[in-house]
């Protein structure tokens, strides 16, 4: 586990601009476009697209309703306690997941911005219902700020995913969850080229003809 304190907004930003590992977007999620008509109590699982809640309720909240900032500070974000009084778990459609790469998965969270304390759990979920990681933000101050929490993973065989967040407490003020975005790392684990990865193919053919020229000689 890996956090740091910059925002999902500046660390998709510094991932998009970054030229060192290429990587490929496979899900990103900002809860702006749900959040553009404005605050939705209790947001029922229809109300999202990318998302199902699975357990309780959790809240839509556009930037600045009551008083309180989603990522970037702007858009919108999720209330991981609903207003039920019943707190959210809220899971991910399925994301295929390749073998034989890495996948970095972010997302940004804060405290509850009202009060109290809470814990937030994060988990990955494969299609047969195998967990395959799990992690739990203990104890997450109402007043912390946001910051970005990462994980990188990679699996065995192709398998699809899914992300899910889960709050306790009842108190219908919880952690305030943005930006999920799952990269996939372009560069193979293993030193196989890809044709992504021409400079470094032309590099290793000239080695291979190197290396066959010395052989002859
Ligand atoms: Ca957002
Ligand atoms: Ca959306
Ligand atoms: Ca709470």
């Amino acid at each position: 586990m890996k956090k740091t304190f910059l925002t999902g907004a500046a660390a998709l930003s510094l991932l998009a601009a970054g030229p060192a590992a290429a990587s490929s977007m496979i899900f990103l999620e900002t809860f702006d476009d749900e959040a553009a008509d404005g605050y939705v109590s209790n947001a029922p699982s229809t109300f999202f697209d990318q998302f199902t809640v699975t357990s309780g309720s959790v809240d839509i909240i556009p930037q600045g309703v009551f008083g309180l900032s989603c990522d970037g500070g702007a858009g919108g974000c999720v209330d991981m306690d609903g207003s039920s009084g019943a707190s959210g778990e809220l899971t991910s459609d399925l994301i295929a997941i390749q073998a034989g790469f890495d996948h970095d998965v972010a997302f940004a969270y804060s405290g509850a911005q009202r009060g109290g304390a809470d814990d937030l759990m994060f988990s990955i979920i494969d299609e047969f219902g195998g967990v395959l990681f799990t992690d739990t933000i203990v104890g997450l101050s109402f007043s912390a700020p946001y910051a970005l929490y990462t994980h990188s993973f990679s699996v065995p065989v192709d398998v699809s995913v899914s992300l899910v967040f889960e709050t306790f407490g009842n108190d219908n003020q919880g952690p305030l969850l943005d930006s999920i975005s799952v990269f996939r790392l372009d560069n193979p684990p293993s030193d196989v080229p890809l044709p992504a990865a021409a400079p470094l193919m032309a590099l290793g053919l000239a080695g291979l003809g190197l290396a066959a020229r010395r052989r002859k000689g």
